[in-house]
Formats: C-alpha cells, structure tokens, sequence
C-alpha cells in the first residue's frame, strides 16, 4: 500500500467548513484527512427533531467542486438522454419537501474493536433536515421512465476523483420514483456547498453515502455501477461494489450487477453476501439529558430522558429505556412528526434518585429487528445477530449496537439542597 500524506486542500476545506458550523463543533478526521467529515457539537442536538444547517455533520472524501447553478447541468443517460440545467430542476417540476434522516454508514465505526480504518464516529454522523427540490419521480416520468423491477439509479458526483474513483452510487429506480428528490435547499435556505451545492440526491432513511452530492449525471439501466458503466474515464466501481460493503475481515466483496433484496438488515440476515449499505438499520440516542453537567428532578422527582430514533425507510415501532445500565427496561413514548424516512422523537419520565446513573435507549422497527447490545469480536460474521450482537465488519458500517451510545448521568438530590452550585 502506497503511504498517504494529508492532503493541503482537504485541510484548508475542514477550516472553512468548521467556520461555518455552530461553535464547539468538532472535525473527525481520518489519519490522512481524506474525508472532511465534521460532528455537532453537543448530544442535545439529538433532542431536537430538525437538525440546524451548523449542526449537521458532514462527510466527504474530495474536494467540493467549484460548481455555479447558473452553469450546472444534471444529464440523463442510459435508457434517457437529456440535460437538465438547475433552473428546469427548479422550475419545471412540482417543489417539494421532504424529511429526511442522514446516517453515515460510518456511524459507530469507532466502537469496533479492533479499531477499523477510517473515521472513528461516535454516535455524531447523523442528522435530520428539510430538504426541499423536485422528485424524481416527476423529472423521469417528463423523460419516458416509469418504474421497472431490476433497474437501477445511479447518481454520478461532480466532485473531482480523488485517484481515480468516481462517485457513483446506485439505488433501484423504484426508490428513487418512490421518493427521492432532487434537492436545492436545506432547511429552506439554499444548499450550502459543503451540503451538495448546487443539488443533490436525497434518499429518505437511506444511508448518507448513497445521497450524492453535487449531482451531474443520472444513469438509468439495469445493473448497478461496476467497473466501465460510466461514458468517462476513471474507476467506476469503488464506491459501490468495494466501500460501503459490509464484510467480514480479509474479504473483499465481489461486485454484482443487481440484487433482490435492498433493505440493508434483510442483507445482513443473509440475503446478500456482502450486504450493500443501503437503507439505516434501528438505531436510538439520548440527547438529553447529555451527561455534560448534573441534573436536578422536577418537583414530583422525575427527569425527562428526550432523544431520537430511527429505522430507515421502516417505521420505528418501539423504543426502549433503561435507567440501569441495560439491565431492565421500560417503553419510551414517540411523538411529533412522523414523516417515512425520518427519525421520532421519544421521551420517557424517569423517577431519578440522586445518584450517577447509566441510560441507554434501543430501538426496535415495524419488522420487530432491535438494535443489538454491542458490536461482535470480529470473525463472528452472521453469528452475531444470534448472540444480540452487530457484527464487527473490515470496514466499520451500519453499526447500531445501543450499549457504546450510552450516557452517564449525575443527578443531583431533588430537595433543593445543591441549588446555589
Ligand atoms: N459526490 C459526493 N457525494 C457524497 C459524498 C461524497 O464524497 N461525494 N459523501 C457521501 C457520504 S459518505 C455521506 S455520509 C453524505 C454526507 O452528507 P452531508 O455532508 O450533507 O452530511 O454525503 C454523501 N454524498
Ligand atoms: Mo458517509
């Protein structure tokens, strides 16, 4: 393997990019800061269920290109042959907004042990927004597409290859008819640049790599992306058919042309070899109270535990508390917004004695899959899941164990007696 350096551009983009988040915010880098990648700044981010722009994290390996909308074209290729200027995206189709809860699928990668390579994620690489555009659905049906079983999206990034590789990814058109959009704006401002500027792909409740930012070619046909799918020079396959797959160690997945099962915990059960990180699987986080600081009970003696949860594109049915380090556990209660593709709020009232205490929330989805309690010992592979355990995987993906999310808790006795701290 060829030493890498950090690189200059990168590093400078991470300044800027930390400048315009909210103060606090944290960078997360790799060793060689191939991926500008910034956290929140604070656990009660996940108390809330709109993520504010300065809140959100973001992940990207290349540098953002430079790309103006007056000038910026999406092209339609494959089965269609079109290009679309961002104005026609804007313009010519129905405006729509969606919800939409980003995970990157690096998420908990730092919870492995042995450590993986790459970015070592707590909890902090999701985030939910508003995202508003034009659906897809609406741009394909302008253009002859209708929604055909065993045919592919690929979206194609702007952004200059680092080597060779490509940004492509690819999702079933039946997802991205069913509801994906072309997105302009975030939370109703226009995409900040680091965001995709001046669109990008939004996947509802899939996994943050397969919404492609800086869109500039949508490719329907009927296979996934593989080596030689592009009209253009470089390496087609990477990001696709080799990162983002989740397998056990020393062993490269191999690339398909399609499989029949998306759901990325279905894969994981064992429809799929090496399963494609394609929809989130259950996943929960206290955001408040956030461990920082002591807290004090109400009058009648309880403290609201507050946080949010999410299961992809399925509906988060159940989410659990235990105020016990996970040795017994009570149903929390959802509420607010219930939009597909976004996480619930949850809140539970906790009779908190004064003392230190261990909270941690799980979840469970409308299929009855439950976050497992901790990431396996590598080499367990599918064995995992038997055992309440996600299994540890070469790259670090789609973790979603409760315990390691966990937070500590002093809380303060309730009569009062600590007030004038
Ligand atoms: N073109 C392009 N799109 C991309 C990426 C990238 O490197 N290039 N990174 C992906 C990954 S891995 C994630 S997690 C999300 C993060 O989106 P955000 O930075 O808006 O939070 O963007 C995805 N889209
Ligand atoms: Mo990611």
């Amino acid at each position: 393997m060829v030493a890498e350096t950090p690189r200059e551009s990168r590093h400078d983009e991470i300044e800027a990019i930390l400048e315009s988040k909210a103060s606090g915010v944290k960078p997360v880098r790799d060793e060689v800061d191939k991926y500008t990648v910034v956290g929140p700044a604070r656990r009660d981010t996940f108390a809330n269920w709109v993520t504010p722009i300065e809140e959100h994290f973001v992940c990207h390996r290349n540098d953002i290109p430079d790309g103006d909308a007056d000038a910026w074209t999406v092209s339609l290729t494959g089965q269609v042959e079109a290009e679309l200027s961002v104005s026609e995206i804007a313009d010519g189709y129905p405006t729509v907004a969606v919800a939409h809860t980003m995970e990157c699928a690096g998420n908990g990668r730092g919870q492995h042990d042995p450590e993986t390579g790459s970015v070592q994620w707590g909890f902090e690489a999701v985030a939910t927004a508003i995202w508003t555009g034009a659906p897809l659905e609406s741009i394909l049906r302008d253009h002859g597409v209708a929604a055909a079983e065993g045919t592919w999206l690929t979206a194609v990034g702007g952004d200059p290859a680092d080597g060779d590789d490509v940004f492509a990814r690819s999702i079933p058109l039946e997802k991205a008819i069913d509801d994906c959009i072309l997105a302009f704006e975030m939370n109703g401002e226009a995409l900040p640049r680091e965001h995709g500027y001046p669109v990008r792909l939004i996947v509802p409740g899939w996994y943050g790599v397969n919404n492609v930012k800086w869109v500039e070619e949508l490719r329907v046909t009927n296979s996934m992306v593989g080596q030689g799918s592009l009209d253009r020079p470089g390496e087609h396959a990477y990001w696709q058919q080799e990162a983002y797959r989740i397998h056990p160690r020393n062993a490269p997945p191999e690339a398909n042309e399609t499989i029949e099962t998306v759901d990325t915990w279905e894969q994981l059960e064992g429809a799929v070899d090496h399963p494609y990180t394609f929809d989130a699987n259950a996943m929960s986080v206290i955001g408040t109270p956030d461990g920082e600081s002591p807290v004090t009970p109400k009058a009648d003696g309880t403290v609201e535990i507050r946080g949010v949860a999410w299961a992809g594109d399925d509906a988060v049915a159940r989410v659990e508390i235990s105020t016990d380090g996970g040795a017994t556990w009570d149903d929390a209660e959802l509420f607010g917004p219930d939009y597909a593709g976004a996480w619930r709020l949850f809140r539970y009232d906790w009779n908190a004695e004064a003392g230190r205490h261990s909270l941690v929330s799980r979840a469970t989805d409308e299929l009855e899959r439950r976050q497992p309690a901790t990431i396996s010992a590598p080499d367990a592979w599918r064995d995992a899941l038997e055992n309440d355990e996600f299994p540890w995987n070469e790259g670090g993906y789609a973790a979603n164990a409760y315990e390691p999310n966990g937070v500590t808790v002093e809380v303060r006795p309730a009569d009062g007696s600590t007030k004038n701290e």
